[in-house]
């Protein structure tokens, strides 16, 4: 609690991206990747399709695969035929959601070794010494390991968090055999229209999610958030080649929680996340910066998302 504590008495105030997925932004954020203005996901799948085989060409094989943030593990379960893993260790921050997952991937593919690792990896990302000693039990222990991270995740970190991110994640790879790496979906600098649109859709869903935050922290930490007062605000903001969602206060109002509250002026504002685009030769310099060797690179017709793989 000290996290949301400090950062809502911040001068000025920010929640961390995290406290979106409760049960109901989870839900939340599943509508917005269906919208017609949210491209990302469907970008990266169709890049994924039209780049199978040479994908599955650069990534080892009998690898284990590592699914960052792996949700309701369907995107990586997609890849199972190009990636053709020996077994599947799936990372996230809500345990609920991750065991009920892996049940159901266990009974489509009752033959892979499965593993759900319950963690906050935006923290510091390593594997448990329970995961390390499934793995030995295994006999899978010195198999390359593909770190899977889709959906542009990575955007949501500032550039020097990413890094941080990134040599974690070189560090998991290259503790076992060789030829491990990262298979990475990033989001790419474009039009400030279709970028607008895609965090500020024409439903509203995108803001339902942003404002279902205060009902989060209503719930975590006790507080009286009134949604009726605030409204979602997004925008790109060129300079720093990022997406912005803030909340922002409709009128002059005291927020209370245990041991806490704070006055909010009109049009003052929460910052609750921040999504990067990047330049591909960007991207690519920050995955050499954090100790990778090679990379590939795939991107769609249009130009607006990049695939990597990036060896370790
Ligand atoms: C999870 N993440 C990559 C999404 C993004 O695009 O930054 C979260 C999101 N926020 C608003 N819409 C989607």
């Amino acid at each position: 609690m000290g996290e949301l504590n400090a950062g809502l008495l911040s001068s000025k105030a920010h929640i961390s991206p995290k406290y979106f997925y409760d049960a109901q932004g989870s839900r939340l954020f599943d509508a917005i990747t269906a919208l017609d203005e949210y491209y990302p996901t469907r970008t990266e799948a169709a890049i994924f399709d039209s780049d199978a085989t040479e994908i599955s060409r650069v990534i080892p094989t009998r690898a284990v695969l590592i699914d960052l943030g792996a949700g309701n593990c369907a995107k990586a379960e997609r890849l199972f035929p190009i990636l053709n893993p020996d077994a599947y260790l799936a990372v996230d921050i809500s345990s609920e959601f991750l065991f009920e997952a892996l049940q159901g991937l266990g009974q489509r593919h009752p033959e892979l070794p499965r593993y759900a690792l319950a963690m906050d990896f935006s923290a510091r990302f390593e594997l448990s010494d329970s995961s390390t000693a499934w793995l030995a039990e295994k006999g899978l222990d010195d198999r390359p390991r593909v770190v899977f991270y889709p959906g542009s995740s990575i955007g949501n970190f500032a550039p020097h968090e990413a890094l941080g991110l990134l040599q974690q994640v070189r560090a998991v790879c290259a503790a076992a055999g060789p030829g491990g790496g990262l298979l990475i979906g990033v989001d790419r600098v474009k039009s400030r229209t279709v970028l607008e649109a895609a965090y500020d859709d024409a439903l509203g869903v995108t803001a339902a999610f942003n404002l279902n935050l205060l009902r989060h922290l209503n719930r975590v930490l006790g507080a009286d958030f009134v949604l009726a007062h605030w409204k979602h605000v997004a925008f790109y903001c060129d300079h720093k080649s990022r997406i912005e969602m803030h909340l922002e206060s409709l009128c002059e109002q005291t927020v209370r929680w245990p041991g806490a509250e704070r006055l909010f002026r009109t049009g003052e504002r929460i910052h609750t996340e921040h999504s990067y685009k990047w330049r591909p030769q960007d991207f690519q310099t920050l995955l050499t910066q954090a100790g990778f060797t090679s990379t590939e690179h795939w991107t769609d017709a249009e130009q607006w998302f990049s695939v990597f793989w990036a060896t370790a």
